[in-house]
Protein backbone atom coordinates (compact mmCIF):
# COMPACT_ATOMS: atom_id res chain seq x y z
CA UNK A 1 0.00 0.00 0.00
CA UNK A 2 1.35 3.45 -1.11
CA UNK A 3 1.11 6.34 1.33
CA UNK A 4 0.62 10.13 0.46
CA UNK A 5 1.67 13.18 2.47
CA UNK A 6 -1.33 15.58 1.90
CA UNK A 7 -1.20 19.48 3.17
CA UNK A 8 -4.46 21.13 3.67
CA UNK A 9 -6.38 18.24 4.33
CA UNK A 10 -9.54 19.77 6.37
CA UNK A 11 -10.92 21.35 3.44
CA UNK A 12 -11.33 21.90 -0.51
CA UNK A 13 -8.95 20.10 -2.41
CA UNK A 14 -6.79 18.42 0.03
CA UNK A 15 -9.13 16.72 1.58
CA UNK A 16 -11.18 15.22 -1.43
CA UNK A 17 -7.77 14.17 -2.37
CA UNK A 18 -7.33 12.33 1.10
CA UNK A 19 -11.05 10.80 0.30
CA UNK A 20 -10.47 9.71 -3.62
CA UNK A 21 -6.34 8.54 -2.57
CA UNK A 22 -7.73 6.29 0.56
CA UNK A 23 -10.64 4.94 -1.63
CA UNK A 24 -8.03 3.52 -4.45
CA UNK A 25 -6.25 1.77 -2.03
CA UNK A 26 -3.93 4.45 -0.89
CA UNK A 27 -2.83 5.48 2.87
CA UNK A 28 -2.39 9.54 3.83
CA UNK A 29 -0.77 11.47 6.49
CA UNK A 30 -3.34 14.42 6.43
CA UNK A 31 -1.92 17.82 7.61
CA UNK A 32 -4.06 20.94 8.90
CA UNK A 33 -4.40 22.99 11.71
CA UNK A 34 -8.50 21.89 12.35
CA UNK A 35 -7.63 18.46 14.55
CA UNK A 36 -11.52 18.13 14.57
CA UNK A 37 -11.69 17.88 10.51
CA UNK A 38 -8.96 15.49 10.47
CA UNK A 39 -9.99 13.62 13.72
CA UNK A 40 -13.43 13.43 11.77
CA UNK A 41 -11.47 12.02 8.80
CA UNK A 42 -10.12 9.44 10.61
CA UNK A 43 -13.26 8.22 11.81
CA UNK A 44 -14.74 7.79 8.66
CA UNK A 45 -12.29 6.54 6.62
CA UNK A 46 -10.12 4.15 9.26
CA UNK A 47 -6.97 5.03 11.30
CA UNK A 48 -5.16 2.45 9.37
CA UNK A 49 -5.95 4.69 6.42
CA UNK A 50 -5.45 8.43 7.55
CA UNK A 51 -3.02 9.76 10.04
CA UNK A 52 -3.81 13.64 11.47
CA UNK A 53 -0.84 15.70 11.34
CA UNK A 54 -2.03 19.04 12.40
CA UNK A 55 -0.01 21.85 12.79
CA UNK A 56 0.81 25.19 11.16
CA UNK A 57 2.64 24.74 7.91
CA UNK A 58 4.30 28.17 8.36
CA UNK A 59 5.99 26.74 12.03
CA UNK A 60 8.98 24.93 10.90
CA UNK A 61 9.20 22.94 14.77
CA UNK A 62 5.86 21.73 14.57
CA UNK A 63 6.18 20.67 10.52
CA UNK A 64 9.69 18.57 11.96
CA UNK A 65 7.83 17.38 14.90
CA UNK A 66 4.81 15.94 12.93
CA UNK A 67 7.60 14.01 10.29
CA UNK A 68 9.14 12.59 13.30
CA UNK A 69 6.25 11.29 14.74
CA UNK A 70 5.13 9.76 11.83
CA UNK A 71 3.61 5.78 12.77
CA UNK A 72 5.53 3.09 11.23
CA UNK A 73 2.97 2.64 8.84
CA UNK A 74 2.71 5.92 7.79
CA UNK A 75 6.81 6.86 7.74
CA UNK A 76 7.59 5.92 3.93
CA UNK A 77 6.07 8.53 1.83
CA UNK A 78 5.56 7.81 -1.59
CA UNK A 79 3.88 11.00 -3.04
CA UNK A 80 3.65 14.63 -1.21
CA UNK A 81 0.69 16.33 -2.55
CA UNK A 82 1.81 20.09 -1.65
CA UNK A 83 -2.13 21.64 -1.49
CA UNK A 84 -1.88 23.49 1.57
CA UNK A 85 -2.49 27.38 0.54
CA UNK A 86 -4.34 30.56 0.30
CA UNK A 87 -5.31 34.10 -0.93
CA UNK A 88 -6.07 36.74 1.30
CA UNK A 89 -6.83 40.30 0.98
CA UNK A 90 -7.04 40.62 -2.89
CA UNK A 91 -7.05 44.32 -3.18
CA UNK A 92 -4.79 46.08 -4.97
CA UNK A 93 -1.26 45.92 -4.19
CA UNK A 94 -1.37 50.23 -3.25
CA UNK A 95 -4.03 49.47 -0.38
CA UNK A 96 -2.65 46.18 0.55
CA UNK A 97 -2.30 44.76 4.18
CA UNK A 98 1.46 43.58 4.62
CA UNK A 99 0.47 41.26 7.08
CA UNK A 100 -1.94 39.18 4.29
CA UNK A 101 1.14 39.41 1.78
CA UNK A 102 3.27 38.02 4.86
CA UNK A 103 0.71 35.41 5.29
CA UNK A 104 0.90 34.42 1.67
CA UNK A 105 3.99 34.39 0.84
CA UNK A 106 4.63 32.41 4.56
CA UNK A 107 1.94 29.65 3.41
CA UNK A 108 2.60 29.16 -0.35
CA UNK A 109 6.04 29.70 -0.79
CA UNK A 110 8.46 29.19 2.73
CA UNK A 111 5.97 26.49 3.81
CA UNK A 112 6.11 24.54 0.75
CA UNK A 113 9.68 24.85 -0.38
CA UNK A 114 10.83 23.44 3.37
CA UNK A 115 8.64 20.61 3.23
CA UNK A 116 9.50 19.49 -0.08
CA UNK A 117 13.51 20.07 1.11
CA UNK A 118 12.79 17.72 4.30
CA UNK A 119 10.84 15.26 1.83
CA UNK A 120 12.97 14.52 -0.65
CA UNK A 121 15.47 12.79 0.82
CA UNK A 122 12.91 10.00 1.51
CA UNK A 123 10.91 10.71 -2.08
CA UNK A 124 13.99 10.05 -3.80
CA UNK A 125 15.05 6.70 -1.94
CA UNK A 126 11.22 5.31 -2.91
CA UNK A 127 11.51 6.89 -6.69
CA UNK A 128 8.09 8.68 -5.23
CA UNK A 129 6.31 11.69 -6.61
CA UNK A 130 5.59 15.20 -5.68
CA UNK A 131 2.20 17.02 -7.08
CA UNK A 132 1.73 20.79 -6.56
CA UNK A 133 -1.51 22.46 -6.36
CA UNK A 134 0.02 25.80 -8.04
CA UNK A 135 -2.85 27.95 -9.71
CA UNK A 136 -3.71 29.89 -13.25
CA UNK A 137 -3.44 32.56 -11.14
CA UNK A 138 0.63 32.02 -11.63
CA UNK A 139 0.34 31.91 -15.32
CA UNK A 140 -1.87 34.59 -15.72
CA UNK A 141 -2.53 38.32 -13.55
CA UNK A 142 -5.14 40.10 -12.46
CA UNK A 143 -6.57 43.22 -10.40
CA UNK A 144 -5.53 42.43 -6.95
CA UNK A 145 -3.92 39.13 -7.64
CA UNK A 146 -0.37 40.57 -6.73
CA UNK A 147 1.31 38.87 -3.88
CA UNK A 148 -1.58 36.02 -4.44
CA UNK A 149 -0.44 35.66 -8.39
CA UNK A 150 3.33 35.97 -7.50
CA UNK A 151 3.11 32.99 -4.87
CA UNK A 152 1.25 31.22 -7.17
CA UNK A 153 3.90 31.84 -10.15
CA UNK A 154 6.46 30.86 -7.75
CA UNK A 155 4.83 27.44 -6.89
CA UNK A 156 4.48 26.83 -10.89
CA UNK A 157 7.77 27.03 -11.17
CA UNK A 158 9.44 25.73 -8.63
CA UNK A 159 7.50 22.63 -9.34
CA UNK A 160 9.09 22.64 -12.66
CA UNK A 161 12.49 23.35 -11.45
CA UNK A 162 12.23 20.19 -9.40
CA UNK A 163 11.97 18.00 -12.46
CA UNK A 164 15.48 19.14 -13.38
CA UNK A 165 17.20 18.58 -9.88
CA UNK A 166 15.44 15.21 -9.80
CA UNK A 167 16.20 14.12 -13.40
CA UNK A 168 17.83 10.65 -13.34
CA UNK A 169 16.07 10.01 -9.67
CA UNK A 170 12.92 8.16 -10.97
CA UNK A 171 10.85 11.04 -9.02
CA UNK A 172 7.89 11.89 -11.14
CA UNK A 173 6.68 16.06 -10.30
CA UNK A 174 3.85 17.58 -11.76
CA UNK A 175 2.11 21.28 -11.67
CA UNK A 176 -1.14 21.11 -11.01
CA UNK A 177 -2.79 24.49 -11.75
CA UNK A 178 -6.72 25.13 -11.25
CA UNK A 179 -8.90 28.22 -12.02
CA UNK A 180 -11.74 27.94 -9.86
CA UNK A 181 -12.40 25.71 -7.57
CA UNK A 182 -15.36 26.13 -4.93
CA UNK A 183 -14.11 25.25 -1.52
CA UNK A 184 -13.09 27.61 1.20
CA UNK A 185 -10.77 29.18 -0.14
CA UNK A 186 -13.83 31.30 -2.19
CA UNK A 187 -15.03 32.22 1.47
CA UNK A 188 -11.14 33.28 2.40
CA UNK A 189 -10.46 35.16 -0.16
CA UNK A 190 -13.69 37.19 -0.80
CA UNK A 191 -13.10 37.84 3.23
CA UNK A 192 -16.92 36.99 2.66
CA UNK A 193 -19.62 34.53 4.20
CA UNK A 194 -22.43 35.69 2.36
CA UNK A 195 -23.42 33.51 -0.63
CA UNK A 196 -24.44 37.22 -2.93
CA UNK A 197 -21.01 38.20 -2.57
CA UNK A 198 -19.53 34.85 -3.70
CA UNK A 199 -17.01 35.47 -6.59
CA UNK A 200 -17.98 32.11 -7.45
CA UNK A 201 -21.81 32.04 -7.64
CA UNK A 202 -23.04 31.42 -10.84
CA UNK A 203 -20.19 30.66 -12.25
CA UNK A 204 -20.59 26.28 -12.32
CA UNK A 205 -17.05 26.47 -10.61
CA UNK A 206 -14.58 23.59 -10.55
CA UNK A 207 -15.28 21.18 -7.36
CA UNK A 208 -12.69 19.91 -4.78
CA UNK A 209 -13.67 16.48 -6.15
CA UNK A 210 -12.45 17.45 -9.91
CA UNK A 211 -9.39 18.30 -8.73
CA UNK A 212 -8.79 15.37 -6.31
CA UNK A 213 -9.39 12.80 -9.70
CA UNK A 214 -6.51 14.71 -11.16
CA UNK A 215 -4.51 14.23 -8.58
CA UNK A 216 -5.18 10.26 -8.76
CA UNK A 217 -5.19 9.88 -11.94
CA UNK A 218 -1.66 11.33 -11.94
CA UNK A 219 -0.34 9.78 -8.94
CA UNK A 220 -1.25 6.17 -10.19
CA UNK A 221 0.33 6.74 -13.94
CA UNK A 222 2.72 4.07 -15.03
CA UNK A 223 6.49 4.94 -13.57
CA UNK A 224 7.18 6.34 -16.84
CA UNK A 225 5.37 8.44 -17.47
CA UNK A 226 5.86 12.10 -16.33
CA UNK A 227 2.91 14.56 -16.71
CA UNK A 228 4.74 18.41 -16.13
CA UNK A 229 2.08 20.12 -15.70
CA UNK A 230 -2.12 20.34 -16.23
CA UNK A 231 -3.92 23.61 -15.91
CA UNK A 232 -7.94 23.12 -15.97
CA UNK A 233 -10.41 26.00 -15.90
CA UNK A 234 -14.56 26.22 -15.62
CA UNK A 235 -15.44 26.03 -19.18
CA UNK A 236 -17.16 29.44 -18.10
CA UNK A 237 -13.62 30.93 -17.04
CA UNK A 238 -11.19 32.43 -19.29
CA UNK A 239 -8.78 34.96 -20.33
CA UNK A 240 -9.47 38.65 -20.19
CA UNK A 241 -7.77 40.38 -22.56
CA UNK A 242 -5.25 43.49 -21.76
CA UNK A 243 -6.94 46.28 -19.83
CA UNK A 244 -6.18 49.51 -21.46
CA UNK A 245 -6.61 53.24 -19.54
CA UNK A 246 -6.93 56.16 -22.31
CA UNK A 247 -6.13 59.62 -21.81
CA UNK A 248 -2.97 61.42 -20.20
CA UNK A 249 -1.45 59.41 -17.66
P1 LIG B 1 -9.52 25.59 1.27
O1 LIG B 1 -9.55 26.90 1.97
O2 LIG B 1 -10.80 24.85 1.12
O3 LIG B 1 -8.42 24.66 1.94
C1 LIG B 1 -7.16 25.17 2.28
C2 LIG B 1 -6.40 24.14 3.08
O4 LIG B 1 -5.10 24.68 3.36
C3 LIG B 1 -7.07 23.84 4.41
O5 LIG B 1 -7.02 22.48 4.66
C4 LIG B 1 -6.22 24.61 5.41
O6 LIG B 1 -6.15 23.93 6.66
C5 LIG B 1 -4.85 24.55 4.74
N1 LIG B 1 -4.01 25.63 5.25
C6 LIG B 1 -4.08 26.95 4.98
N2 LIG B 1 -3.19 27.64 5.73
C7 LIG B 1 -2.54 26.72 6.50
C8 LIG B 1 -1.55 26.80 7.50
N3 LIG B 1 -0.99 27.96 7.86
N4 LIG B 1 -1.13 25.66 8.09
C9 LIG B 1 -1.68 24.47 7.74
N5 LIG B 1 -2.62 24.32 6.80
C10 LIG B 1 -3.06 25.44 6.19
O7 LIG B 1 -8.90 25.91 -0.18
P2 LIG B 1 -8.61 25.02 -1.48
O8 LIG B 1 -8.84 23.60 -1.23
O9 LIG B 1 -9.30 25.68 -2.62
O10 LIG B 1 -7.07 25.34 -1.66
C11 LIG B 1 -6.07 24.37 -1.75
C12 LIG B 1 -4.97 24.88 -2.67
O11 LIG B 1 -5.53 25.06 -3.97
C13 LIG B 1 -4.36 26.22 -2.27
O12 LIG B 1 -2.96 26.14 -2.43
C14 LIG B 1 -4.95 27.20 -3.27
O13 LIG B 1 -4.09 28.28 -3.52
C15 LIG B 1 -5.09 26.30 -4.49
N6 LIG B 1 -6.03 26.75 -5.50
C16 LIG B 1 -7.35 26.95 -5.16
C17 LIG B 1 -8.22 27.39 -6.13
C18 LIG B 1 -9.65 27.67 -5.84
O14 LIG B 1 -10.31 28.36 -6.65
N7 LIG B 1 -10.21 27.17 -4.76
C19 LIG B 1 -7.78 27.60 -7.51
C20 LIG B 1 -6.40 27.35 -7.73
C21 LIG B 1 -5.55 26.93 -6.75
P3 LIG B 1 -6.42 24.59 8.10
O15 LIG B 1 -7.16 25.88 7.86
O16 LIG B 1 -7.21 23.58 8.86
O17 LIG B 1 -5.05 24.80 8.65
C1 LIG C 1 -7.12 30.94 -7.70
C2 LIG C 1 -7.51 30.66 -9.08
O1 LIG C 1 -9.00 31.40 -10.99
O2 LIG C 1 -9.79 31.78 -8.73
O3 LIG C 1 -5.96 30.21 -7.41
O4 LIG C 1 -7.97 33.10 -9.59
S1 LIG C 1 -8.62 31.79 -9.65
Amino acid sequence: MKTAFVTGATAGIGEAAVRALVANGWRCVATGRRKERLDALVSELGADKVHPAVFDVRDEAAMDEALANLPADFADIDLLVNNAGLAQGLSPAQEADLADWQTMIDTNITAMVKLTRKLLPALIERKGAIIAIGSVAGNYVYPGGNVYAGSKAFANHFTLALRADLHGTGVRVTSIEPGMVETEFTVVRTGSQKASDDLYAGVNPMTGEDIASTILWVAELPPHLNINRIELMPVNQDFAGFAIARGEQ
